[in-house]
């Protein structure tokens, strides 16, 4: 009959022929009905907390005397958006994932609301690790769709903690996405920084292969063995990429609340082109780590890391265990503008690309090139018609940019590799569009592409924070005349308006 209902029943027949075995997973407790405070705790002011879902993070807290702090935390079971064309039925803490951000003051003695949706199929409740006491919650707050569950505890403990459902089957609630995080400051606060982030990773167990179309629904076996075909910042691929990419100016000081949802797989978080100033090991408050390039998060844990952001451009969130960035989703984007400073940071030094011995016909073309240049120099003077030979030079040139950079993927020859990197040979996509082909490559592309009548479903990374738009403008003419290829010139100008295109 019911999914619920038995469930309940056996959760409860488990809890009493277990009572004296340790669970992880907490079934229903009986009310012991409102806790009576001391005279001290109900004299505290009351105060409503102020929840807010990902990426953002609630104001840092002013006041310098403990509080009760009401948390109301709905549980809504929502179809939403994993991948392009990919959706998949979240289990949720206020509709996100991760869930909606909470920050309390240690001390404060916290009244804690868990309510089920109506609409939920599944009873839910919250192990928060930011509480002193058996199940962090989870018994006490095992909710049936449409009831509401109501306990206390007080922050004993400051530090920036997990919370997640700890319902059988564990791994199952938190595998659709029923984590978040809590924040108890310290009585002093945290230093006071310009912008503050909250990105968490998770991965999703999909019954389809990463990028399957259609709803996906959640895959025990591969649970069990570890093999999920997503792992995500915040819920879902592209979740911080594009117009959702976190933004800050040139000389603030950031700090991302980061945590691991899981359930099981740990992250080695990392910035491509910032360094962690300072890093809070595990969220743990003593002395931060200084000077810190991939910190290491484990699952159902926590960090805080701050950096000050000295220069422009565009600094890439990964888990630096690189597949799970460019192949199941582990990839946010921190956008920074405000001026250069082209001492730490020389962005448009175009000739400065290592060609190694796999990369010979490049250094030819840097031979090639200088060649031209004195060419034209010569040609200019007494011959002001000069097009030919500068699109000439710019073949040359984004030649060196494809042999230090595209090639990798799409090959030397541009014929790609079957199922993983697409023909720029020939390419009837590409050819089809000049100003799609400026796009992917400063804005990368994912989810499927046909070309020449083969799909492919994979992830090309964005290069606009790597190359400057004479680099574009120049390995797109390449592209555009080489393996056969025909093509005008691109131009600078036109790359840097599609670079300035708002979404
Ligand atoms: C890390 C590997 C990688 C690198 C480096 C890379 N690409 Fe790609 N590129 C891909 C993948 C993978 C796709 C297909 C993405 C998808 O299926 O969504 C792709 C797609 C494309 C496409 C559209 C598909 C086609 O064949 O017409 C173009 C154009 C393209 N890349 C050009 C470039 C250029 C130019 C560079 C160098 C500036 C470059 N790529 C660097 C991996 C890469
Ligand atoms: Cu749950």
């Amino acid at each position: 009959m019911n999914v619920y209902l038995k469930l309940l029943s056996r959760l409860l027949l488990a809890a009493v022929c277990a009572a004296a075995v340790a669970r992880a997973d907490e079934g229903p407790s009986a009310p012991a009905g409102p806790v009576v405070l001391p005279p001290e705790v109900s004299a505290l002011p009351v105060i409503q907390a102020v929840l807010t879902s990902p990426p953002h993070v609630p104001p840092a807290i002013t006041r310098t005397t403990s509080a009760r702090v009401v948390v109301n935390l709905e549980v809504l079971e929502v179809v939403a958006r994993l991948a392009d064309g990919v959706e998949y039925t979240f289990w949720t803490y206020g509709g996100s994932v991760p869930g909606s951000f909470i920050r309390i003051r240690e001390g404060d003695v916290v009244e804690f609301h868990l309510n089920n949706h109506p609409s939920s199929k599944l009873p839910h409740n919250i192990d928060l690790h930011a509480v002193t006491g058996a199940g962090g919650g989870a018994a006490s707050t095992f909710t049936a769709p449409g009831h509401s569950s109501q306990f206390t505890f007080q922050a004993l403990n400051p530090g920036l903690y997990v919370y997640h459902c700890a319902t059988a089957p564990v791994p199952m609630h938190i595998g659709n996405g029923m984590y978040g995080l809590i924040l108890v400051e310290p009585k002093g606060g945290l230093p006071a920084v310009d912008k503050e982030f909250y990105v968490m990773q998770g991965e999703f167990y999909t019954t389809g292969k990463f990028g399957e179309e259609g709803l996906q629904s959640f895959d025990m076996a591969k649970a069990i063995d570890e093999r999920p075909p997503y792992i995500v910042f915040n819920g879902a691929v592209g979740a911080l990429v594009g117009d959702k990419a976190l933004s800050a100016k040139v000389g603030d000081t950031v700090r991302i609340y980061f945590g691991v949802g899981g359930p099981n797989v740990v992250s080695s978080f990392h910035v491509i082109g910032e360094i962690f100033d300072r890093v809070y090991t595990e969220a743990g408050l003593g002395a931060p780590n200084l000077n810190v390039q991939t910190t290491l998060v484990p699952s159902g844990g926590a960090t805080m890391v701050e950096m000050k952001l000295e220069v422009p451009g565009t600094f890439i969130l990964v888990d630096h265990s690189l597949t799970r960035a460019f192949n199941k989703g582990a990839l946010g984007m921190l956008k920074v503008e405000g001026a250069a400073n082209r001492v730490y940071y020389s962005g448009k030094e175009i000739d400065a690309v290592y060609l190694g011995a796999q990369a010979e016909a490049g250094s030819d073309s840097a031979k090639r090139e200088a060649q031209l240049r004195s060419q034209i120099a010569a040609e200019t003077k007494a011959n002001p018609v000069i097009a030919g030979l500068t699109k000439e030079m710019q073949i040359e040139k984004g030649k060196q940019v494809y042999m230090g950079l595209c090639f990798a993927c799409h090959q030397a020859d541009g014929k790609g590799l079957p199922g993983a990197f697409p023909p720029l040979a020939a390419s009837d996509y590409m050819l089809a569009d000049r100003d799609r082909a400026i796009r992917i490559v400063l804005k990368g592309l994912t989810g499927p592409v046909t070309v020449n009548g083969t799909t492919l479903n994979s992830v090309m990374p964005p290069q606009e924070a790597v190359l400057t738009d004479a680099q574009v403008a120049d390995v797109l003419t390449y592209v555009y005349n080489a393996w056969g290829n025909t093509g005008e010139a691109f131009s600078a100008a036109k790359v840097k308006a599609i670079r300035n295109e708002t979404h």
